[in-house]
């Protein structure tokens, strides 16, 4: 795709030179591309924002500058450099956040971090640790944002009970006539049915309160330095807005205390690591311990179980309903990456009382 009729709106000092697909993101288009300047060669993230997903993004961008706004002046104050610990947004030459196409698309520019990487799995287990820690202090630092609540970009995204909702619907519907192939991962839905509830129970009966989370804390939504292998900025802030920490934690679990990546095939190589799931709760609970509350700490094995859960059952879903949600590879990826989160579900079943244990021991 040719992005210089786009990223001529943007504020960029600089003659543009090449762009690449980048990333391995499941929803918005990514582009790094390339620019000549008097400083060498400059590179900047272009993304095309899915807004047949994120309706509104005038709202989204809003967070993300209320957001980049409020870290990078907590980054300052720590001694940090804000250029690369938290994303930064060009803006477009209207001093929007964001150009719209003719078409109506939605392209925003972010600031390239150089010097560091995403993984979509571990290569070294330090940086399981280093990860958790980024994540952590992503939490503590957006406590005290001030102003309105965010707006949710998309309603309701982790409210498990209508995720399971949605999904009876599309089992009903059946559009692709694939429910017949897949009986024994509907099953296992059907089967835990009530833990859909437990999490939005406890905010509605006013147990826990609602907080800012990232909401998609995957591995490689955190930048890893090459030189010092820390987690140093957490990026991919589309759904940053009132959620739970131990929901990002329990997402944070089913990536990092996996053996295998999100659509392997091969079952047998899909694995809990108790020993990532240790560096995990080192690296969080080493700074967010005395944020959590008991009821909080309670739960965040069970968080684990049902954030994977709820992303197999999303998988299970789009599969139902032919793809229409998630970028798809090939015909079964869907389906392949709801077989390993379900995989990991059964794992989490089986080992709650030594995660538990784990956990504790960084209280
Ligand atoms: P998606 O929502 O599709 O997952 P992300 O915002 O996570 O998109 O971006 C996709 C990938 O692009 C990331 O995993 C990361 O490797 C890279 N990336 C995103 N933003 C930056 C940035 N500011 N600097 C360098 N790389 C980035
Ligand atoms: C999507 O955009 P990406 O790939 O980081 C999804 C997450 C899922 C994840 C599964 C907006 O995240 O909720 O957990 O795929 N994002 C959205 O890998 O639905
Ligand atoms: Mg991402």
């Amino acid at each position: 795709m040719d992005l210089k009729p786009i990223v001529e709106n943007f504020q960029i000092q600089g003659r543009f030179i090449e762009s690449a697909p980048y990333g391995t993101g499941h929803i918005n288009d990514t582009y790094a591309a390339y620019y000549k300047t008097d400083q060498g060669r400059v590179r900047y993230i272009h993304q095309r924002i899915n807004n047949k997903i994120f309706r509104n993004v005038e709202g989204l961008m809003d967070n993300i500058l209320r957001v980049t706004t409020h870290l990078k002046n907590k980054i300052v104050a720590n001694g940090g450099d804000p250029d690369r610990e938290t994303l930064n947004v060009v803006p477009a030459r209207d001093g929007r956040p964001f150009y719209q196409t003719p078409e109506g698309h939605y392209w925003r520019t972010y600031v390239f971090i150089e010097g560091a990487q995403t993984y979509d799995l571990v290569e070294k287990p330090e940086h399981v640790e280093n990860a958790a820690r980024a994540f952590a202090r992503f939490h503590k630092m957006l406590i005290d944002i001030p102003g309105e609540r965010l707006v949710e970009t998309i309603p309701g995204f982790h409210h498990t009970r209508k995720r399971f909702e949605t999904f009876s619907k599309s089992l009903k519907k059946d559009v692709h006539n694939r429910a017949q192939d897949v009986k024994p991962e509907i099953d296992f839905v059907l089967s835990r049915e009530k833990d859909t509830s437990v999490l939005v129970s406890l905010i509605e009966e006013g147990k826990v309160s609602e907080q800012i989370g990232h909401n998609d804390t995957k591995f490689n939504n955190v930048m890893i330095d090459d030189q010092t292998g820390q987690g140093i900025c957490v990026i991919d802030l589309d759904t940053v807005m009132p959620g739970l920490f131990i929901g990002d934690f329990g997402e944070s679990v089913r990536i990092m205390a996996c053996t295998a990546v999100e659509d392997e095939q091969n079952l047998s190589k899909v694995n809990l690591d108790l020993d990532m799931f240790k560096r995990l709760a080192r690296g969080y609970l080493g700074i967010m311990k005395d944020v959590l509350t008991p009821i909080e700490i309670d739960h965040l094995v069970f968080a684990s179980k049902l954030l994977t859960f709820e992303n197999g059952m999303r998988f299970l879903t789009d599969y139902l309903d032919g793809d229409v949600y998630f970028k798809i590879h090939r015909p079964s990826h869907n389906i392949d990456r709801c077989r390993t989160q379900f995989k990991m579900v059964s794992e989490i079943e089986n080992n709650v009382k030594k995660m538990d244990k784990i956990l504790r021991a960084y209280l």
